[in-house]
């Protein structure tokens, strides 16, 4: 099989960054035990953007490649260091591309160079404890984790974007026609179906330019699937006007131009949409004898119909300035009644990602689901590791007032409560009455109010209690030997989640 050098239709999956994690650190310092956290900020995640390119001609590179992704977020580091941007990934696409979604819905049509689109929007970094410390939660032992970047499929398609089409049968002399009113150089033969792709060619015509455009001849039976052209006629739905390019001096018996141009109109007709489109007609190849006296023959016939006729020669270069500045004028024309397409950034954004403070909940059969865009964001940025960042999550929804409305609703304790989309939702038991603000009595990294489904922070605790009792003699591991509850924790500096961190490599059984 040949290798495609055009391509004019493909699905592309695409992948925007992850957003980086904040960080949860303390700031360390000799003979100063109690710095404060100096967590940084994780950097966003890069995102996918489509860009017209008008040296692009060809989703080509889309075919052999149809994955790409744009580079992650930095992590956030200690000392306030906050991670890096993930660089975007700019996909240059020939002008007139068309985006749709994976079901058919057009998203956008990409007309002028310039034009640009978001298509997968890089995900947030996350918050570093610096960040989240506040009056009440002076040294966050926890840090938000970076959000997914989108990752989605897209279809796109290609309309090139000329300003004339030009159609007819094979070897009628579409390319030649090209050839000799432009710099393009398109393969031309005397064989049918020469012309595998379209070509584009720029005219000059006065103080006019634009754009022809040929695509693959078409015959009889065409919008049945015969032949090539049909394929290749989105082509020209762009055009402001269709030139007939008809052979004047074919050889093959049964042809005349004026069936060749009903046939091709019926092909168009059947094709559908390409009604209004003003038409030219060129006869070609006037230079051969036999054409021009045929061409002289037809020429009133078509006239009378209404038709603009122009015998030509792309052979000979005869007749091709008239034609030219004919299509000239149907361009200056089109133009005038709609000006060309300015470049435009277009961002894609699911309807409901405005930050807006709305969240529905619904009874299901799997439990209470909860929605909307800011319960999801922070069930994604939450690490449910770390008990302090989910007693966090929690006053966030608290405060939102998913708890009240749950309640409002009839929910009782122990009801499964979903949050987020079906897929991948996280489920909780819903455990209604946890007052937010405790975090303030809370070691980095615990929340009271979740001892029970922590043993090793439930085993502190207890350590904790026992130590103003204690002997004079008695350290702090020696109650926890007596208490038989060894513990892990030591007054050394890590960064919580890191592998210095008791919770990070302590492995309760329980948990
Ligand atoms: N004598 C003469 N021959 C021509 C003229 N124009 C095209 N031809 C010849 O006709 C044949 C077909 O020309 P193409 O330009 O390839 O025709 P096409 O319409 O692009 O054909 P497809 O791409 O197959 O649809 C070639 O051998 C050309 O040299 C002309 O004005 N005069
Ligand atoms: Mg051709």
């Amino acid at each position: 099989m040949a290798v495609p050098t055009f391509v004019d239709q493909v699905t592309l999956h695409v992948s925007a960054g992850r957003g980086g994690n904040g960080v949860a650190s303390v700031h360390r310092e000799k003979f100063k035990p109690l710095g404060g956290p100096d967590g940084g900020n994780g950097g966003p995640g890069g995102s996918v953007i489509l860009r017209v390119d008008p040296d692009v001609t060809t989703l080509i590179d889309y075919h052999h490649s149809p994955k790409r992704r744009a580079e992650h977020g930095g992590h956030g580091a200690g000392g306030h260091r906050n991670g890096g941007h993930g660089a975007d990934l700019v996909l240059p696409i020939p002008d007139g591309t068309v985006v749709s979604d994976g079901r058919g819905n057009v998203l956008a049509d990409m007309v002028g160079p310039g034009t640009e689109m978001v298509v997968a929007s890089g995900g947030r970094g996350g918050l570093g404890n610096a960040a989240l410390a506040s009056s009440k939660r002076k040294a966050p032992g926890f840090a938000l984790l970076g959000e997914p970047g989108d990752e989605l499929e897209i279809v796109l398609e290609l309309k090139v974007v000329a300003d004339i089409g030009l159609v007819g049968f094979p070897s009628a002399g579409k390319s030649s026609l090209i050839a000799a009113i432009s710099r393009a150089r398109p393969k031309i033969a005397d064989y049918p179906f020469t012309t595998l792709v379209p070509n584009l060619g720029v005219v000059t015509a006065g103080d006019t330019t634009f754009t022809v455009a040929d695509v693959p001849g078409l015959i009889e039976g065409a919008s049945e699937g015969r032949g090539l052209g049909h394929d290749f006629l989105r082509h020209i739905e762009r055009c402001a006007a269709l030139v007939h390019v008809v052979d004047t001096a074919t050889m093959e018996p049964g042809r005349n131009p004026v069936e060749d141009l009903d046939i091709i109109e019926n092909e168009l007709s059947r094709y559908g949409g390409l009604e209004d489109r003003p038409r030219l007609v060129a006869l070609n190849k006037i230079d051969v004898p036999d054409g021009r006296e045929i061409g002289d023959m037809v020429t009133d016939e078509l006239r009378e119909r209404g038709l603009r006729v122009f015998p030509v020669s792309a052979a000979s270069s005869e007749g091709l300035r008239e034609l030219t500045f004919a299509m000239a004028e149907i361009v200056d024309r089109a133009r005038r009644e709609k000006p060309v397409a300015e470049a435009t950034r277009i961002v894609i954004r699911p309807a409901s990602a405005d930050g807006s403070d709305e969240f529905s909940v619904k009874e299901t059969g799997e439990g209470w689901r909860v929605r909307g865009v800011k319960p999801e964001r922070w069930v994604r940025q939450t690490d449910f590791g770390n008990d302090e960042a989910v007693g966090f999550l929690a006053d966030r929804l608290n405060r939102l007032g998913v708890e009240t409305r749950l309640l409002q609703l009839g929910a009782q304790e122990g009801d499964a409560v979903l949050i987020g989309h079906p897929d991948d939702a996280v489920v909780f038991d819903f455990k209604p009455g946890i007052d937010a603000g405790a975090e303030v009595l809370s070691r980095r990294g615990e929340d009271q109010r979740f001892d029970e489904t922590r043993p090793a922070a439930r085993r502190r605790r207890e350590i904790d209690a026992a130590m103003p009792d204690r002997s004079e003699t008695e350290t702090r591991a020696d109650v926890a030997r007596r208490l038989d509850k060894p513990e892990t924790y030591g007054p050394k500096s890590y960064e919580i989640g890191s592998e210095d961190d008791p919770d990070w490599t302590e492995q309760d059984p329980g948990e």
